[in-house]
């Protein structure tokens, strides 16, 4: 199966549509509409860079930061937004709220907010790719915070050991929680680490989905030519707080405002009205279109029914 180049606009209109979600369920929220969330507000690029480099049998395995990764796999916000409000039509039917959602039609196996349960997980899913002999890469999205815990380097020793095919993507958002990682770690990123465990690594600019595009597509045709881990690590920065909602009062101001400088979304579009690839005219038509996207998503959610008391007994295992 052969991955297209990233198409710069799509790219963009890929990253409005997840700022548009969040920003559409940070309003509901704040109308007692729906549950909180964590955001991933100024992190869209390595959702869409990374996702658009994996094909239809690649897996995913994500964090309590899902929703750009579930959107830039083609989820429908609709679906997405009803299974925050508990309705029944959410793509969990409205048992998983935003932190453990999980969407098999899509390969996303599923959102652990155990910080860093996705690492072990992902371990065990390449191994099971490998034993039952099945086609496709799994792609395992977690936080610097997850790097800082045991569970990283024990997951990605095994999987170098047993050369699992699996793209690990650290989204270093430089967050972990209300604590900054200069207070966990010394390093300024984490491929050190892995690259002492014989795995190999890059790392790339977070804000810029092409960059981010060409550098996973560079690590996973790696992974599929060896069948051996990769790690890639995407420097960004969560705009918002940890979770909704949050004032970011202990939060560096100086440090916050040069990264909105560098929102990935405004930045993108900037670079392509200078290259004349975007008239006023198609951004509008773009605007417009992801505008419509989330108004027929909230309606959708809105009609949806609650699930039933029925449901209690289902999908548990007693
Ligand atoms: C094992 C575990 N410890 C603590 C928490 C509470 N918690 C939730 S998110 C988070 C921060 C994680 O930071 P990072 O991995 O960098 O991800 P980010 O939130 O920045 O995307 C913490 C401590 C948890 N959910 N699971
Ligand atoms: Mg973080």
């Amino acid at each position: 199966m052969t991955v297209l180049p990233l198409d710069p606009v799509q790219a963009l209109e890929r990253m409005m549509l997840i700022r548009a979600y969040e920003e559409t369920l940070i309003d509901l929220h704040g109308r007692g509409r729906a549950a909180g969330t964590c955001t991933s507000v100024g992190q869209e690029a390595p959702a869409v860079g990374v996702v658009s480099a994996l094909t239809a049998d690649d897996l995913i395995l994500t964090n309590h930061r899902s929703a750009g990764h579930l959107l830039a796999r083609g989820a429908d916000p609709g679906r997405m937004l009803a299974e925050v409000m508990g309705k029944r039509d959410g793509y969990c039917g409205g048992k998983s709220g935003s932190l453990h959602i999980s969407a098999k039609e899509f390969g996303v196996v599923l959102t652990s907010t155990i910080v860093g349960g996705e690492l072990a997980l992902a371990t065990g899913v390449g191994l099971s790719r490998r034993m039952l002999d099945k086609s496709g890469i799994v792609a395992c999205f977690f936080g610097d915070g997850a790097a800082t815990e045991g569970r990283f380097q024990e997951s990605l020793n095994l999987a170098a050991v047993w050369k699992l095919p699996i793209l690990y993507v650290c989204e270093n958002n430089q967050w972990q929680a209300f604590v900054h990682r200069k207070e966990t770690m010394l390093a300024d990123g984490i491929v050190g680490q892995a690259a002492a465990l014989g795995v190999e690594t890059a790392v790339v600019d977070g804000n810029d989905p092409l960059a981010v595009f060409d550098a996973a597509s560079a690590a996973i045709d790696a992974i599929r030519r060896t069948g051996k881990p990769f790690l890639l690590e995407a420097m960004t920065y969560r705009l918002r707080g940890h979770f909704e909602p949050d004032d970011q009062g202990y939060v560096d101001k100086a440090e916050l405002a040069r990264w909105r400088d560098r929102d990935p979304i405004l930045g993108l579009r900037a670079r392509l009205e200078r290259e004349g690839r975007l008239t006023a005219e198609a951004e509008a038509a773009m605007e417009a279109r992801v505008r419509a996207a989330m108004e027929a998503a909230t309606a959708f959610a809105d009609a949806s029914p609650y699930p039933g008391v029925e449901v209690l007994t289902t999908d548990v295992y007693a």
